[in-house]
C-alpha cells in the first residue's frame, strides 16, 4: 500500500505532516507526501511565524511523478494553504497518479472561526474540492462553512441530520462528523455512508491541544485502508486521539500538540 498525503509542513508543533507521517508508519502505510508550505510553526498559538509557500513547485512535481508512471493507492489531504494548492491537490487525486479514494480532512477551522491566512474565497475552493471525496472528515466549524451555515457548537440531531443530507448532497460519499454530541463527560463522532448514520461516544477532556484534528485524521487514514468500515476507523482514531490528548495532559507547556508518540506502537495492532 501506498499513499499520498498532502498537507504543509509546520517544522515545530506537531500537526499536520510530522503528524501524518509517523502515524501512517506506524500503521505499516508507505506514504509519500507533497509538502504545500513550509511553516517555521503551525498557525494556533505561536506568534510571527514564517511562511513559505510552495505552490509553484506543487505542479512540477506532479508533472515529474507522471513521467515516473507512479501511482497511489489513495490520497489524503489536509491543511492546504491557498486555491492553488487545492487545485493541484484534486488534479493529483482525480487524475492518473491515483487510484483509490480521496480522504479530504478540511483542515480550515475550528470553534467556528477560520484558521488565520483562510479566507472565503478558500472555503469555496473547499466546497469545489470536497465534492470529491470519497470521505470527508469535518469538523462542525468547517461542515457548516462549507454548506454556508450558521455556525452552531451545539446541533440538534435534526440539525446534524440537516448537515450531513447538506454535505452528501455536494456529492461526499462518506461524512466522519468530529465533536458531535458534546456534553460536559463526552463527545463523539457520526459516521453517515448517505444510507445510514451511527455514532460513537467516548470521554471528553475539556482542555484543547493543537493537532489532535491530525492525530485523528491520520489514524483513521490507517485503520480505513486497513479495510476497517468507517464507523471502526472512526472509533480507533478517537480512542487513539483521547489517549494522546491523556497522555498530554501532566504538561501544561505541550498544548502546542500532543505527545503521541509513545503510543504509536500499539496502533498497528489496532488498524491491522
Ligand atoms: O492542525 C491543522 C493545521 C495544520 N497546519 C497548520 C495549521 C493548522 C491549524 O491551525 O496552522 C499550519
Amino acid at each position: 500500500m501506498k499513499i499520498c498525503s498532502i498537507q504543509d509542513v509546520s517544522c515545530y508543533g506537531q500537526c499536520s505532516l510530522t503528524v501524518a507521517l509517523p502515524v501512517l508508519s506506524a500503521c505499516g502505510i508507505e506514504t509519500a507526501i507533497l509538502p504545500t508550505a513550509i511553516l517555521s510553526t503551525h498557525t494556533s498559538g505561536f506568534q510571527g511565524f514564517t511562511f513559505l509557500d510552495l505552490k509553484d513547485e506543487l505542479p512540477r512535481i506532479e508533472e515529474h511523478w507522471k513521467k515516473e508512471g507512479l501511482c497511489f493507492d489513495a490520497v489524503y489531504t489536509g491543511y492546504l494553504g491557498n486555491t492553488q494548492d487545492v487545485e493541484v491537490a484534486l488534479s493529483i487525486a482525480k487524475g492518473s497518479l491515483n487510484k483509490g479514494p480521496l480522504i479530504i480532512d478540511p483542515a480550515f477551522g475550528d470553534g467556528g472561526k477560520l484558521y488565520p491566512g483562510f479566507d472565503d474565497a478558500y472555503v469555496e475552493g473547499m466546497i469545489e474540492f470536497a465534492r470529491h471525496a470519497d470521505v470527508l472528515l469535518p469538523n462542525l466549524t468547517e461542515a457548516c462553512a462549507l454548506l454556508k451555515r450558521p455556525y452552531v457548537a451545539k446541533p440538534s440531531k435534526e440539525e446534524v441530520d440537516e448537515i450531513l443530507k447538506g454535505l452528501h448532497s455536494l456529492g461526499i460519499k462518506t461524512v466522519i462528523l468530529k465533536g458531535i454530541g458534546n456534553t460536559e463527560e463526552n463527545t463523539g463522532i457520526v459516521v453517515s455512508d448517505g444510507a445510514s448514520v451511527s455514532s460513537y461516544a467516548h470521554p471528553r477532556i475539556a482542555k484543547d491541544f493543537h493537532g489532535t484534528g491530525d492525530v485523528f485524521a491520520s489514524a483513521f487514514v490507517g485503520a480505513y485502508l486497513h479495510g476497517k468500515p468507517a464507523l471502526e476507523a472512526g472509533k480507533i482514531a478517537a480512542n487513539f486521539t483521547l489517549e494522546c490528548i491523556q497522555n498530554t495532559l501532566d504538561d501544561p507547556a505541550h498544548a502546542y500538540g500532543v505527545k503521541f508518540e509513545p503510543l504509536l506502537h500499539a496502533l498497528y495492532e489496532r488498524v491491522m
